[in-house]
């Protein structure tokens, strides 16, 4: 059965909340087994405009489940998306409060800066390439508020797909000039390596992942606009960390960015 608005905006309190209150809570689809990924996006967009009302601003997305290894994990053959917004953009010489996630892990990724406006249904990985005007090394840090980061596609599309916070470094450079397929990538923790992959691990290659985010916004007549930024996929699992941790990532030719976690205690 649809869910009624009603329940929608119950389900966007309970979201909202539960990340206010640092607060793991049971995935929605356990109290609604038929929710499907028009509902979960529509939710996702009634959340956001929620934090919009609390006086955040939308500054780009992030597209998930970008590996094959992850899609076979969830059994599902396309990735999803969820938006960024200002209070989610950390600097890189401020150390992260550990208290301001539940249970939150780094991921690897390149980030997108967009010089155009770009819109439509057959947006290639050229057309993205051509209308970028930087990209930048960057790390996300994802936070589901499910229990034990375990959910169905749609939960965490609802939950605007895990997203917290991320990091941009300082070096930006123009992607006509790298091959971001072949770049290599290497994530360490407290000095220990963590990760090593490159950049084909996303979707082949990271503007493929933007073609896809471009053409599936296109889907619903939306776009990406000048000025986003567009996280374009994690580039090797995830790594959990906790507090006075420090994760940096460095790539071939991109240069490397890095954020440390403190206690409050
Ligand atoms: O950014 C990501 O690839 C994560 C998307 C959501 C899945 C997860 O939380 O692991
Ligand atoms: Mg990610």
């Amino acid at each position: 059965m649809p869910l009624t608005k009603g329940i929608d905006n119950k389900i966007v309190d309970y979201l909202y909340s539960a990340e206010k209150e640092r607060r793991e809570v049971e995935k929605i689809s356990d109290q609604y087994p038929d929710l499907n990924l028009e509902e979960a996006y529509r939710i996702q967009e009634k959340l956001i405009q929620k934090r919009e009302e609390d006086g955040c601003r939308r500054i780009g997305l992030k597209i998930g489940l970008t590996s094959k290894a992850k899609q076979e994990m969830m059994g599902v053959h396309e990735a999803i998306y969820g938006y960024l917004t200002d209070d989610m953009l950390a600097l890189e010489w401020e150390p992260i409060n550990f208290q301001e996630w539940i249970h939150p892990k780094a991921e690897p990724e390149i980030a997108f800066m967009i010089g155009e406006d770009l819109l439509g249904t057959n947006v290639t990985a050229e057309d993205v390439i051509r209308e970028t005007k930087y990209v930048a090394p960057a790390i996300e840090i994802i936070d589901s508020r499910y229990v034990n980061f375990k959910f169905t596609l749609a939960d965490v599309i609802a939950d605007n797909c895990s997203s917290s916070k991320f990091v941009v470094g300082s070096k930006w450079v123009s992607p006509k000039t790298l091959n971001l397929e072949d770049i290599g990538m290497v994530m360490s923790k407290n000095g220990e390596i963590a990760q090593t992959s490159s950049g084909a691990a996303v979707l082949g290659h990271p503007a493929e992942s933007v073609a896809w985010l471009v053409n599936k916004l296109g889907e619903a007549g939306k776009g990406i606009k000048k000025g986003d930024i567009i996280l374009s996929g994690a580039i090797s699992e995830a790594i959990s960390f906790a507090p006075n941790d420090n994760i940096l990532v460095q790539f071939d030719e991109l240069g490397s960015v890095s954020f440390s976690c403190k206690s409050s205690n």
